[in-house]
């Protein structure tokens, strides 16, 4: 963090699974791009993950292998800052705080607490509900200015707004008001098998999703079996043409042509060598990101070396932030 005056980035992924390609797009690569021009806190949300059920062996490894995986996606860890949330206590503190001042009406109309209680109704528990909470406790409690995320998760970054707004009339200004940074392209990359649907790493269609794991025989095949239609043109249509216009995007991102581009160069070509030239242009850019992955995976006391450090940076920031939002709500302080 060499710069004071550069804005701050804070955003966060969840290790519920490997991430998908629409991981990759929507948030991570940017998280990565954006590095040049930001002071970056980037967190591996576990908390955020315990509002599914987790297997906690898994839960664990999976919080490593992430943290490995975006040192290979090429988060600088000496520059910025790369944690684990639940290292960071101050965050589930000011959480606490945050949601005494968000009201019922507000968390009842969040669309994924309203999915996930569908897919999961045996477990429609309380951390679900005020999940949104916990998202605006990691932001606020560093004055990110800039939160990185897919089109999912802007209704959560809205109420963390709106929640920092309240805070700051009752209170006195405290929390910055962060602003979204969403990708004008790739925001939302749809599922290879059901186009109406994210892509989403806890899918239970292993078709659906490509994984940044993914091999290149393994994209090309799951490319291949991707849900298009019988029109035969590569054309961008969003609504008529979901399964092509997802591939695309997935294509646009990697190559930086436009869309119209890329319909001029498939113009009389088959859906098949255009599945096959997304494939290779995906698994081209994924290959060196796995490459890494295995390297930095395979050491496994410097990735908790990284996470420890990061923690320390993080805590330090974080707690002066929980500190003076205890003092401004009137709980008492005692002299250190
Ligand atoms: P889960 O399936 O467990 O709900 P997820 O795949 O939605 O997880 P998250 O950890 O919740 O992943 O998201 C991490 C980041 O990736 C967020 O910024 C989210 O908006 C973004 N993201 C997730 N899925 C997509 C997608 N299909 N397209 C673009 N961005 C996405
Ligand atoms: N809810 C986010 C993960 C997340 C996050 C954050 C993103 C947790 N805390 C803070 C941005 C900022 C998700 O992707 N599902």
């Amino acid at each position: 963090m060499a710069d004071e005056k550069r804005k701050r980035i804070l955003s966060g992924i969840q290790p519920t699974g490997t991430p998908t390609l629409g991981n990759y797009i929507g948030a991570v690569r940017n998280w990565a791009l954006l590095q040049s021009d930001y002071d970056c806190l980037y967190m591996v949300a576990d908390l955020h993950s315990l509002t599914v059920r987790q297997n906690p062996a898994e839960l664990r490894r999976r919080t490593r292998e992430l943290s490995a995986l975006l040192l290979a996606v090429g988060i600088d860890p000496k520059e910025h800052v790369l944690f684990v949330q639940s290292h960071v206590p101050a965050h589930t503190q000011l959480s606490w705080v945050l949601a005494c001042n968000t009201q019922f009406g507000e968390l009842s109309r969040m669309t994924q607490f309203k999915d996930k209680s569908a897919k999961h109704p045996d477990n429609v528990n309380g951390g679900l509900f005020t999940y949104p909470v916990l998202m605006a406790a990691d932001i606020l409690i560093y004055n990110a200015d800039l939160v990185p995320v897919g089109q999912d998760q802007t209704q959560h970054l809205e109420i963390a707004r709106d929640i920092a707004g309240r805070f700051n009339n009752i209170y006195g200004d405290t929390f910055t008001l962060p602003e979204g940074y969403v990708p004008a392209s790739g925001a939302k990359i749809m599922s290879l098998a059901e186009p109406a649907k994210k892509m989403s790493k806890s899918d239970t269609n292993v078709n659906s999703f490509i994984l940044m794991t993914d091999d290149k025989d393994t994209i090309i095949r799951k490319c291949k079996r991707a849900v298009t239609d019988s029109d035969g043109c590569v054309r961008f249509d969003r609504e008529q043409k979901p399964g092509v216009s997802n591939l695309m995007t997935i294509y646009g991102t990697f190559t930086g042509k436009s869309m119209d581009e890329i319909a001029a160069e498939f113009e009389g070509k088959g859906y098949g060598d255009f599945k096959l030239a997304v494939a290779e242009v995906t698994a081209d850019a994924l290959t060196p990101v796995q490459a890494e992955y295995g390297r930095i995976l395979a050491d496994k006391t410097y990735v908790d070396a990284v996470l420890k450090s990061g923690a320390e940076r993080a805590a330090h920031l974080a707690d002066r932030t929980v500190s003076k939002v205890y003092r401004k709500v009137g709980l008492l302080q005692l002299d250190k």
